[in-house]
């Protein structure tokens, strides 16, 4: 793996002008560098001559001239963010300053940081772990009070301590299974009950699935859960979207075929981010060119939601080309909605239930706006959004995950048919991942992947 020592420099607040901008520097020459770029007001003392830890007053100087006045903090390695030197200086968020300041750190020395490069170096100083170090990426991106939440517990070790004892429960069943290998006379299964390995490793497989089984993407966390809009034209999928925003965001109208490109719209619900997403009507596909090309548009915008509503117009029932349209529901999470219930009904309860499958209808009425918010409640519980306790996982962590409780799986597999030693090595897969996920385990490019969907300076 590839890791660079260089001291790195970059500016940690955004580009523009600002009240104040942060440059920091972190690496062995960090200190040495600052010694040359800066001076404290009174008594023109260098950097390596202050208390670390300590915040003082100074300038920015190149030779001779005083770029910016500033405020400098030192710190040594270990008691840093990286866990090596660390200089921040605070100048004034100007982007002639902070450019300027850059370049003098790296005439210094100093090399300019990667994306994330900071929050890396901790993770290889041991200062946190993957999962924390992916869930800094996620704090900072979070929108919501749900997404902030999750991420800080996340920070504070919720994904780390999971991971943990799932290691300790596995490594102490392959302890006895190993143990089984090396001096039991006979491998089979009644040999492996005695010692509990069958009951140990059933545990750990609930206990996995569970979690995987709650956890949800901190990619719809952050970026807003898709919330696709479907059905018929004119059930008023348009005028539930607008509804939902509350605000008149797509046109609607009695004109059949009034949307025609999939329009995407976000808002906070219960403090969860939903991006709600209007389609064209579906079952258009033999009509005109444009209508055709609309309606294919629904479908992929349905396929890659993380929920769709079906819009039903109560006012005319369900019809033979509902069914048709339900089809590109196939293998989506849905919810029916039952609109226009200000109108005459055309309630046929079975055909509706029919229709459903199971599922409860909600029915709404977009012009009196009336269960709207019944509805909004219904789709954050269908999301899963608000419920607490659940853990945030990446689609890296997830997917590791996945191959764990696998790997699990063939584990007790193994242990029908007798087999201790692949029943060890399964167990030794589920500790590889384990690792890769919290990265006591780094393959390949796995850092860079992470690290560089990061900020540069952090
Ligand atoms: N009476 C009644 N009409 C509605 C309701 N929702 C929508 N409509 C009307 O149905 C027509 C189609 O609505 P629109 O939202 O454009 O449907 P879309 O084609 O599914 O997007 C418009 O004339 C709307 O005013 C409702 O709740 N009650
Ligand atoms: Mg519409």
């Amino acid at each position: 793996m590839h890791s660079r020592t260089e001291t790195i420099a970059a500016a940690a607040t955004p580009p523009g002008s600002s009240a104040l901008g942060l440059v920091r520097l972190s690496g062995p020459d960090s200190i040495k560098i600052a010694d040359t770029i800066f001076r404290t007001v009174k008594s023109g003392r260098k950097p390596s001559e202050l208390a670390h830890r300590t915040c003082h007053v100074g300038a920015i100087v190149d030779g001779e001239e005083v770029v910016d006045s500033a405020v400098i903090c030192t710190m040594k390695a270990p008691l840093s963010y990286t866990g090596e030197d660390m200089v921040e200086l605070s100048c004034h968020g100007s982007m002639l300053i902070i450019s300027r300041l850059l370049q003098l750190c790296r005439s210094a020395g100093a090399v300019y940081a990667e994306p994330g490069e900071f929050t890396k170096r901790a993770f290889l100083n041991g200062k946190m772990d993957l999962t924390q170090a992916e869930a800094v990426n996620s704090l900072i991106r979070a929108r919501t009070e749900g997404a902030r939440k999750q991420a800080i517990s996340l920070i504070s070790g919720e994904m780390k301590n999971t991971v943990e004892r799932i290691r300790e429960m596995v490594e102490e069943t392959k302890a006895l299974i190993d143990a089984d290998i090396e001096w039991g006379e006979e491998q089979n299964i009644e040999f492996m009950e005695k010692n509990g390995a069958p009951s140990r490793l059933n545990k750990i497989i609930r206990e996995t699935d569970r979690i995987i089984e709650q956890s949800y993407l901190s990619e719809s966390a952050i970026e807003g859960y898709r919330v696709v809009i479907c059905g018929l034209p004119n059930a008023g999928k348009s005028s539930l979207f607008n509804s939902l925003l509350k605000f008149s965001r797509s046109i609607t109208s009695r004109i059949p075929g009034t949307t025609r490109d999939v329009i995407e719209s976000e808002t906070v619900i219960d403090g969860y981010l939903v991006r709600f997403v209007d389609t064209a009507g579906l079952g258009l596909e033999d009509a005109g060119e444009i209508d055709k090309m609309s309606a294919y548009r629904s479908i992929d915008a349905i396929k890659s939601a993380d929920l769709a509503a079906y819009v039903i117009d109560g006012s005319s029932g369900i019809t033979a080309k509902d069914h048709e349209a339900r089809e590109s529901l196939e293998g989506v999470k849905w919810i029916p909605v039952i609109n226009k219930t200000d109108l005459e009904m055309q309630t046929d309860r079975r055909k509706i239930k029919d229709f459903c499958g199971g599922k409860k209808a909600i029915p709404v009425s977009c012009v009196k706006k009336k269960g709207i918010s019944k509805l909004a409640k219904a789709i954050t519980e269908e999301l899963g959004a608000g419920y607490e306790g659940r853990l945030m996982v990446s689609v890296r962590q997830k997917e590791l995950l996945e191959k764990l409780s696998g790997s699990l799986k063939s584990a007790a597999a193994e242990i029908k048919n007798s087999r201790s030693e692949l029943v060890s090595f399964e167990l030794g897969c589920a500790l590889d991942m384990l690792g890769r996920i919290d990265g006591k385990v780094i393959e390949g490019n796995m850092l860079d992947r992470i690290f560089e969907r990061f900020c540069i300076g952090k």
